[in-house]
Parts: C-alpha cells; structure tokens; sequence
C-alpha cells in the first residue's frame, strides 16, 4: 500500500500561505482564515506546528475581528459564524484564546440566534443547521453556551432529522453527510446524542462506502475524500465505526496524493487543495493511521488541544 507523504504535504501547506499571485489564492481570500484553520489544523496532526510562526498568524486572526464581535474571512471583510469558529480555532490550537475578547465574540454568536432555536449565520438571515453547529462549537470553546437557549438550539437540530436516521439543513430539507457531521457534532457537544437513532444512522452512514473504498456523501453520488471526515466523525460520534471496511478507505485517501507536490485531491487524480489534505489526513487521524496526532471528532481540533482547554 502506498504511504502518507507526511513531509510533501508539510512542504505543501507552508507554501500555501507565502503564494498570493496565483488564480486559487485570489478565489479564496474571502476564505482565507477557514485556509488558515484547515492548513494549521493539518500541520499539528501531522506533528509540525512549530514550523509556523505562531505570533504573526494570531495577531492576523485578530486583525479579523469586526467591530461587532465576528469574524471575517480575511482583515477588513464582514463578518459570519464561518470565520468567527475558525478564528476560535486558530486561536485555540496555539493556546491563546486569552487574548481574544470573549465576551464581545460570545455576544456577537448569541445575538444570531432565532426564536426557533436555529442560528443565522451572520446578520442577512439564512439560517441553517451548519450554523447551529459553527455557534454551538464555538461558544463551548469559549465556555459561554449560558448566552444561548441551548434547549431550543437542540429542538431545531432535531426538527431536521428524517425519516432515514439522518441530517438535513433545514426541516424537511435531504440528509447530506456534511449536515448530519453537524448536527451530530452539535448534539455531541451539548451531551445531546439521546436524539440520535444511532443504528439508523449508522447503516445510512456505513452505506457512503463505494467500490473503491471512498465515502460519497448521499446515495447515488461519486465518492469524495472529504466526507471521509464527515462521515467518519459521525459514525466515530455515534460509536458505529466498526461498520465500515476502514483498511479499504485509508487505501482511498492514500491514492488521492500528490507525492510529487504534496498535497490531497477529493479523488484520485484531481487537482489538491488545502480543504481536501486536511480532510485525507484528518480521515487518516480518526482512522488511527501510525504517526498522526488523534483529532476530536465533534470539535474538529486535535484531542491534546480539546483536554487542554476542558481538563486543565
Ligand atoms: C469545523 C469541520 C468543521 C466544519 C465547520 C461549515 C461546516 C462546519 C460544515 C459544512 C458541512 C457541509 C454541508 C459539508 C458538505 C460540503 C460538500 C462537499 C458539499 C457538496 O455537496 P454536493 O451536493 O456534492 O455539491 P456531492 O458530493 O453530494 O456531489
Ligand atoms: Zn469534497
């Protein structure tokens, strides 16, 4: 079997962040600290945080902050629920959640929420159980879930569950693995899992796996090296992962490499980018793949963090 290019995929992250005159860096400036948690995210996984410096990313994260207390995607840009967890993110993964204005950043996520429970993801409105899962994730990170009815929050999570076990994003709406990562990482954080038919599910989930061993995200579709994390930290939440044949999908995201320049593609063959080399190597990190640090599945940071901020 082919291996993990732990130092091309090093190489190719680092490098991300000094490009900025190619076309993919122009399309994503608006994503950039979304780029900035997947990358760093990785690095730390991968065992090589140290190779960035810590300093100048955290004062550019907070160069993000809006005056209402969100986060934008890059300095000077409005704010959304998107940025504002990637910024707790960032900020968390280098131990420097102090310096961030909590109570401002907590306002800021409780004012978006609605008399349903559910969350707009910024001031326009459209709600989504994305959102609930970005303001639920990022105020247990900060310790104020006291600021929202976390009652109703659950309420509308659950009033997007189907008949077939699983997730959509709105009441009624398809179940998409994406949505289900959400709503079961929303109810694992509240301590919520009760409402989940977890055998359901599980069998929902465990049919993502295709022939080739990838995970697709709804019946019907292409498999896809992302929801090897959407769907792997799901079933890891609702404690069905046996169900699924785990050597075949390491398999999977391993042909998926670049091994001349670092970096993973959704399928074998494509193009890499940022977001599919932190899902191949956070699939490869849930999978228990040798060398790689354990990342929560319900918080989506490495499990040392998540024990640094809750039992220390
Ligand atoms: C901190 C891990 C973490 C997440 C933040 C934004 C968010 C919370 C979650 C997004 C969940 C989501 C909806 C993921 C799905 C992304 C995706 C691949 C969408 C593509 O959907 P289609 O229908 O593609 O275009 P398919 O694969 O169905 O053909
Ligand atoms: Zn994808």
């Amino acid at each position: 079997m082919k291996e993990l290019a732990t130092e091309k995929h090093t190489k190719y992250i680092l490098q991300i962040e000094k490009k900025t005159d190619n076309i993919e860096s122009a399309l994503t400036e608006h994503l950039r600290i979304n780029g900035a948690y997947w990358g760093l995210t990785t690095l730390d996984i991968l065992n090589n945080l140290k190779a960035v410096e810590q300093d100048a990313v955290v004062s550019w994260v907070l160069s993000c902050q809006h005056e209402s207390g969100g986060f934008g995607g890059n300095t000077g840009h409005d704010p959304h629920l998107l940025y504002t967890l990637s910024a707790i993110q960032i900020l968390t993964l280098f131990n420097k959640i102090q310096n961030l204005n909590i109570p401002k950043t907590s306002t800021y996520i409780s004012n978006l929420q609605n008399k349903d429970g559910s969350f707009s993801g910024d001031q326009y409105g459209e709600t989504d159980t994305r959102f609930s899962y970005l303001a639920i994730c990022s105020l247990s990170l900060l310790k104020t879930l006291n600021k929202i009815n976390v009652e109703k929050a659950v309420e509308f999570i659950v009033s997007c569950r189907n008949l077939d076990g699983g997730f959509g994003c709105t009441p009624g709406a398809e179940s998409h693995a994406g949505q289900i990562f959400c709503c079961v990482g929303a109810l694992a954080i509240v301590g919520c899992l009760h409402y989940v038919d977890k055998d359901l599910l599980g069998w929902w989930l465990c049919e993502r796996q295709v022939k080739s061993g990838g995970l697709n995200g709804r019946p019907e579709k292409l498999p896809d090296v992302c929801y090897s994390w959407w769907v792997l930290s799901s079933l890891i939440m609702i404690d069905r992962v046996g169900w699924i044949d785990k050597e075949r999908l390491v398999k999977f995201i391993l042909e998926c490499q670049d091994f001349e320049n670092g970096g993973i593609s959704d399928r074998p063959d494509d193009a890499v980018d940022v977001f599919h080399t932190y899902f191949g190597v956070a699939g490869l990190s849930l999978l228990e793949y040798t060398g790689l640090k354990a990342i929560d599945p319900a918080y989506a940071l490495p499990v040392d963090v998540i024990n640094r901020v809750f039992l220390e």
